[in-house]
């Protein structure tokens, strides 16, 4: 007798500087895997409806003021807030697709001079991506695109140390994708390097955890 069996979805972060196009490439890329029947969600981190998510945007938009560690620490508490849920949505099959992930939390709060370690220890045992989709873009061609410098951390040098820290976190699991390349162009490559990521995922491949 075959039993069928669910096979999970595809934890699939986009990382990248601010203005790198993550917010419109995960919709596109939402549209397209749902268009070929793939089960999606859309997600992102912070996740600014929580309550640790609004004490988040306030400390973005420049309202509020916190200690470095304090507020890295509430980066790190809202997306343990969702571990049960990323989690159980992943085993009924859905593909997760998230705007920033544990990588942005270590790459902008080592960028502030905290120490990396430290930093990577808030995430341990949170799920780690299967994939990683890297936006990369030279920090001064983001900040000629819109809005740019209206939040905290939007300001060319910084995101240029933002940027080494991305670097000394690459893996297996990180797809690097040049995104000074048109949209369409960009758009192309994530689509293949996702299909493929829900395959192996669909053919039973283990959730892994960060960082050991
Ligand atoms: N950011 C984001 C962090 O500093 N730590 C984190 O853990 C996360 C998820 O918050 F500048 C920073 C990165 C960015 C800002 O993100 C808000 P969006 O994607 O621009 O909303
Ligand atoms: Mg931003």
């Amino acid at each position: 007798v075959k039993v069928a069996v669910e096979k999970r979805g595809a934890l699939i972060v986009l990382e990248g500087l601010d203005r790198s196009g993550k917010s419109s490439q995960c919709r596109a890329l939402a549209s397209f895997l749902r268009e070929r029947g793939e089960s999606v969600e859309e997600w992102r981190f912070p996740d600014r409806t929580t309550a640790i998510g609004q004490m988040i945007s306030s400390y973005l938009s420049q309202t509020a003021e916190l200690d470095d560690s304090a507020i890295h620490l509430l980066f790190a508490a809202n997306r343990w807030e969702k571990k049960s849920s990323m989690e159980s949505t992943l085993r009924n099959g859905t593909t997760l697709l998230v705007d920033r992930y544990s990588y942005s939390g270590v790459a902008f709060s080592a960028a502030k001079g905290l120490d990396f370690q430290w930093c990577s220890t808030s995430e341990t045992a949170l799920p780690a991506a299967d994939l990683v989709l890297f936006l990369d873009i030279d920090p001064e061609v983001a900040a000629r695109r819109g809005e740019y410098g209206l939040e905290r951390y939007e300001e060319v040098d910084f995101q240029r140390r933002v940027a080494t820290y991305y670097q000394a976190m690459r893996d297996s699991t990180w797809q690097i994708v040049d995104a000074n390349q048109s949209v369409e162009e960009v758009q192309e490559a994530l689509r293949e390097a996702a299909v493929s990521v829900i395959q192996s995922c669909k053919s039973g491949a283990e959730l892994l955890r960060l960082w050991p």
